[in-house]
């Protein structure tokens, strides 16, 4: 750590802000270039402390960065990992406030749901698959809080990977009857297709996400506990919504999940 416990308070607070207010500042390593990863961290655990001492519910976890074209894009080989909040959390068909956000995008997900505690290290897919009660086809909603998504990765986790609403839909599937490497994902707004992708792209296979997230919390001294929200990472490109927009992601065998932007 490099940074004191009043510094972490401090910008916890102006993050937390940015998000409340949906008013975008400038990246917080700008001020603060010898912060590490554990300072990084250490900022969204404040953030997540703050939410849940004003009784706000802890909802999930996620995993971001999870894809290779992402990782290039950010220069990176490690993906990273947020928290969810229920605040944050849609059902299918619901409605997302746009005045809430400041510049939102939106991406497919394969999220996990844990029947029973893993933990890491040496967390690998077959432990994952044991332990999950069922997928679920979802939806994430990212806003980064910096300027025009401009950040580097230690702002980025501070900000809580982005993290700002998710959408989980009703189907539930057997992660192990699944073949949830070629399981295909259509994108549609407003009816056309606007990207596609399949499970493969979140680290080969979704699982592996969620085995990377046990061994990362392992490292930490902590676990995924048995019934966790677990949103594994985005199948394609992330891409930018507007007010009056209506989305759908399709599921190969896990049926479909919408939202609207009013
Ligand atoms: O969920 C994600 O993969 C997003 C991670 C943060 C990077 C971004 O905001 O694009
Ligand atoms: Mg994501």
């Amino acid at each position: 750590m490099t940074l004191d416990d009043k510094t972490v308070e401090q910008l916890a607070a102006h993050l937390e802000q940015a998000e409340l207010d949906a008013q975008d500042v400038v990246k917080i390593t700008d001020a603060h270039p010898d912060m590490d990863f554990e300072d990084a961290y250490a900022i969204q655990y404040a953030i997540r402390k703050a939410k849940t001492g004003r009784g706000q519910k802890f909802a999930g976890l996620k995993m971001g960065l999870t894809s290779r074209a992402k990782m290039t894009q950010m220069g990176v080989d490690t993906p990273i990992f947020g928290f969810l909040m229920d605040y944050m959390a849609r059902g299918d068909g619901e409605e997302i406030r746009i005045d809430e956000l400041i510049h939102p995008k939106i991406e497919p997900e394969i999220a996990f749901v844990t029947k029973a505690d893993l933990r890491g290290p040496g967390c690998h897919i077959g432990d994952v698959l044991v332990a999950t009660d069922f997928v679920l086809p979802s939806m994430e909603v990212i806003d980064s809080r910096y300027r025009d998504f401009k950040f580097d990765l230690k702002s980025v986790i501070a900000d809580n990977t982005s993290s700002s609403r998710f959408v989980a839909g009703g189907h539930a599937g057997d992660a192990r009857a699944l073949d949830l490497r070629t399981l295909g994902v259509v994108l549609e707004k407003n009816g056309e297709v606007v990207a596609t992708g399949a499970g493969a792209a979140v680290l080969g296979h979704p699982a592996n996400s969620v085995a990377m997230l046990a061994n990362m919390l392992g490292a930490r001294g902590e676990h995924i506990p048995a019934g966790t929200y677990i949103m594994t990472g985005a199948v394609t490109e992330a891409v930018a919504v507007a007010k009056g927009d209506c989305v759908t992601a399709r599921f190969q065998g896990l049926g479909s999940v919408s939202v609207r932007f009013v």
